[in-house]
């Protein structure tokens, strides 16, 4: 009997190479790594890369990947010779935009758990010499950044996965991949056929056309990136032998979109600042012969291109100036929509999989990632921002990855804001109520497609009508980005009068048919067998106790439920889980809803309507049917942010007509339309969860403050068992509520906590606490930081003290929900 399933990896760059590694290491010994290319050089871009390893990222996950590679890489040799030289890695700013976002940088490797430094003009040139001490305003130092020598990572991993029993075939092209049954059962090459169980398609920029092989959608773009080496450099004659290649840090120049590293004494300088060269694969020629200086992903050199980045360079590291570029090329690799790599199995053909546009820097971590996922059936990191099925349908689209790719070139080292919407391609997708939110000023940002007003324009007469107390304090430059006081506005009248809230977005699922109970009993921690017309706040969770999503479940029928999500990772999930006897089906567009919301709701809902609204007839967490101003409605009595009020949800075309209703006769109530500023402020005092940003699979449901949702007495469901023992007070670290003393400072999210003077977490969400007249931030936070401890937020190089609160801060007794 073999011990482990049959795997057939396409691609043998340096994530192909990785996963055989982290998968023979894992005790899998029927692994071939199949190649187009010859081994170990096979052309794809690892085969040229820089390998320059900068660790900081925004995302935790994506830093820890690296921050494994760079582990990984540093305990392995090829014959003696290096994988990883740890040069340190040294970004500069030459602008106080930048300087500051050094600072902001510098906080998310606190947060992650990378050492690193700010340091000053002086600091930058003793560490790189080669730079113009006048032109820089200073810089973010990482020690234990460096250089990873790709095609040596790779022959090395090549020789210890070969060792444990992985075969690598080189130029073997994968022409076809077999199924049967909605399963993989083999990859055809022109060589013969071989047979797998699994098949992780490694093929880098390549990734589209193996996914088309099974009607698999993977959405990157392979674009050219320039990148040269000078001749030698007098200043770094003597500096570094052949062994070692380089000693100086590797360099990054943001500002004008250049990195640099040493190739002993000579410069390599890389540049995001040329146009953008989409790169057609059937252009290429990947049958030819592989050498270092030519290969499938390297194109000829436009130097054109070039010409303002060579300036630039010399202008930074004037010993360039004597320079001359002696080698250069224009490379290939993979861009997405929203930058992140592309993890997953296809939700047609169970046992393939891809992980895709992937850099040197996050390969090792990738590699362990989808190792954890095909051996234990989940990794320890959260993967929501890599996983492939996190697009939307209407992001697959072969024109909007190739725009939003484009844009992702251009601005990959822009100083972003987090709340900054893409510009291009909008409205996309737009709710019924769209037409009369730009007639009251909405502001829109984006998310997955859809246009979300933030604030609306209209409100602003009130900002002047706020009591006192609502009155919000002036933000700095920055938090004030994306922001306006009409927000303030918003939440006083939600809490005090009524407000509209556009819920089309939230992404909603009809589960129906005779095995849908069930199903939705399994998936969940809730009990779900209860009377048509509950409602249920459940999580749904991984085997081993993750948090993967919350949900609320409407019973609306005996064999149909409607489901709140979270977005398109929840329809997969369950549409992976639903037999023939269930259908999952998302409603999300078909439908709209507004939330009615604020002490004045039922004043407002109840004299449109022949149903009964009262507290007794439809219960706090009951649905039923209604009809509102004649129009048909599903009435929900719940609220994200925590006010008396229902989610009305109608089918699309009655939409705005639900709206003008509401809006009609809630003029003489001042009803107004409220954005999402607004809620998420008010969500934030009643201490709701935001998925993916305050919780993830990380995290168990107690650590996450969300036990109250887990029904253990309900009986089996995925999760359970990994959740014996554990409770709230057994949790070792826990999210945790904060309030800033200053009642001022606003942070944004992924900010470093300190207890005690030592970094011991971070900000998941933040905002203005409009009703307590206190900026709130919640934070991960070892559990032993109970409330009343004092704590201090790392803010562009700033530390603000703030406490650890009881939560909710707002109405903690419900009376404002269930009256
Ligand atoms: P590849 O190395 O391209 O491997 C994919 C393999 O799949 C190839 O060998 C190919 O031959 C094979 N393949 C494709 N189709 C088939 C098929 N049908 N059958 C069989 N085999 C197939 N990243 C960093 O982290 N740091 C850097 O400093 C850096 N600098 C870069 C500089 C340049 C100029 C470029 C172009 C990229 C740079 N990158 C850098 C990005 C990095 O090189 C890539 O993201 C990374 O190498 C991708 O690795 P991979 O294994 O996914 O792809
Ligand atoms: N509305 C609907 N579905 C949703 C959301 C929503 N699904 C996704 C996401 N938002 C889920 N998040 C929450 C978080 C909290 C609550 C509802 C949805 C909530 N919690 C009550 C509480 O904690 O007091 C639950 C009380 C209870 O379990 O009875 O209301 O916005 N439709």
């Amino acid at each position: 009997m073999p011990s482990s399933p049959q795997v057939v990896i396409i691609g043998a760059g340096i994530v192909g190479a990785n996963l055989a590694d982290e998968l023979a290491a894992r005790g899998w010994d029927r692994v071939t790594v199949v190649d187009q290319g010859p081994l170990p050089l096979t052309g794809g871009s690892s085969s040229h890369a820089p390998g320059l390893v900068f660790q900081t990222n925004a995302s935790r996950t994506m830093t820890q990947f690296a921050r494994y590679s760079v582990e990984k890489f540093s305990a392995l040799d090829l014959d003696g010779q290096w994988c990883f030289n740890q040069v340190g890695g040294l970004e500069v700013a030459t602008t106080a935009e930048r300087l500051a976002d050094l600072q902001r940088r510098h906080g998310w490797a606190t947060s992650w758990g990378i050492e690193s430094r700010v340091v000053d003009p002086d600091e930058c040139v003793r560490l790189h010499p080669l730079l113009d001490r006048d032109r820089v305003l200073g810089g973010f130092h990482i020690p234990s950044d460096g250089l990873a020598k790709a095609p040596r990572v790779v022959a090395a991993l090549v020789r210890r996965a070969q060792a444990r029993g992985a075969v690598f075939r080189g130029s073997t092209r994968v022409t076809g991949i077999e199924q049967a049954g909605g399963h993989v059962t083999g990859v055809r090459t022109a060589e013969g056929l071989l047979p797998a169980d699994v098949v992780v398609c490694c093929a880098g920029f390549w990734g589209q056309a193996v996914g088309a092989m099974v009607g698999m959608p993977v959405p990157l773009l392979p674009l050219a990136h320039q990148y040269v080496r000078t001749g030698q450099i007098g200043e770094l004659a003597g500096r570094n032998d052949e062994l070692a290649e380089a000693g100086l840090p590797i360099l990054r120049h943001q500002d004008q979109d250049l990195y640099f590293r040493e190739h002993v004494d000579r410069l390599g300088i890389g540049s995001y600042a040329h146009r953008p060269m989409p790169v057609r694969l059937t252009d290429l020629d990947d049958g030819g012969e592989v050498t270092a200086s030519s290969m499938p992903s390297m194109l000829p050199f436009t130097e054109e291109d070039f010409a303002p980045s060579w300036e630039q360079s010399v202008a930074l590291l004037p010993a360039l100036a004597s320079a001359k570029i002696e080698e250069a090329f224009n490379g290939i690799f993979s861009f997405t929509p929203d930058g992140g790599p592309l993890i997953g199995e296809s939700p047609d053909v169970a046992g393939f999989w891809i992980a895709e546009a992937v850099w040197v820097t996050h390969s090792a971590g990738v590699a362990r990632a989808v190792a954890q996922l095909l051996v234990d059936g989940r990794s320890d990191l959260d993967l929501h921002g890599c996983d492939v099925h996190r697009f939307e349908e209407v992001q697959l689209g072969e024109d909007y990855v190739s725009e939003t790719a484009q844009q992702n070139f251009v601005e990959i080292y822009d100083v972003l804001h987090p709340l900054e919407p893409r510009r291009s391609p909008r409205n996309l997708r737009v709710s019924p109520f769209h037409a009369r939110q730009r007639e009251l000023g909405a502001v829109f940002l984006e998310a997955a497609g859809w246009e979300r007003p933030h604030w609306y324009e209209a409100n602003a007469p009130l900002v002047l009508q706020l009591p006192a107390e609502w009155v919000p304090p002036e933000r700095d430059p920055w938090s004030a980005m994306f922001h306006s006081p009409i927000a303030a506005a918003e939440a006083w009248r939600t809490r005090e009068g009524v407000a509209l809230y556009d819920m089309t977005p939230l992404k909603r699922l009809e589960v129906t048919g005779p095995g849908a109970l069930a199903l939705l009993d399994r998936l969940t921690t809730g009990k779900m067998d209860k009377s048509v017309g509950s409602v249920t706040y459940t999580l749904a969770l991984d085997d081993a106790g993750g948090v993967r999503s919350d949900l609320t479940v409407a019973r609306l029928g005996a064999d149909r439920f409607q489901v709140g999500a979270n977005g398109n990772l929840d329809l997969d999930h369950f549409r992976r889980h639903a037999g023939p006897d269930v259908q999952v089906r998302d409603i999300t567009g078909a439908t709209c809803c507004i939330g009615v919301w604020g002490p004045l709701a039922r004043d407002l809902v109840q004299p449109l309507s022949r149903e009964d609204f009262s507290n007794e007839a439809l219960k706090y967490f009951r649905a039923m049917p209604a009809r509102v101003g004649g129009v048909p409605v599903t009435a929900m009595r719940l609220s994200y942010v925590g006010e008396l009020g229902w989610e009305l949800y109608t089918s699309a075309e009655y939409g705005l007509r639900l709206w003008d209703v509401l809006w009609e006769a809630g003029q003489e109530l001042g009803v107004i339309a409220a954005g999402r500023a607004a809620f998420n402020s008010l969500r934030l005092e009643k201490g709701y969860r935001s998925w993916g940003t305050d919780m993830t699979t990380e995290h168990n449901p107690y650590e996450a403050g969300l036990g109250f949702a887990v029904r253990l007495q309900k009986g089996e469901f995925v999760g359970r068992d990994a959740l014996a023992g554990i409770s709230a007070e057994t949790v070792t670290r826990r999210l945790a509520c904060l309030t800033i003393d200053d009642r001022r400072s606003v942070v944004l999210g992924n900010e470093p906590v300190f207890l005690g003077g030592r970094p011991a977490g971070y900000v998941t969400s933040a905002a203005f606490g409009h009703t307590i007249g206190t900026p709130i931030a919640y934070a991960w936070l070892p559990a032993s930081a109970t409330p009343d401890t004092p704590v201090e937020i790392e803010y562009f190089g700033r530390r603000i003290p703030a406490t650890v609160a009881a939560e909710p801060l707002v109405d903690p007794a419900m009376t404002r929900i269930r009256r």
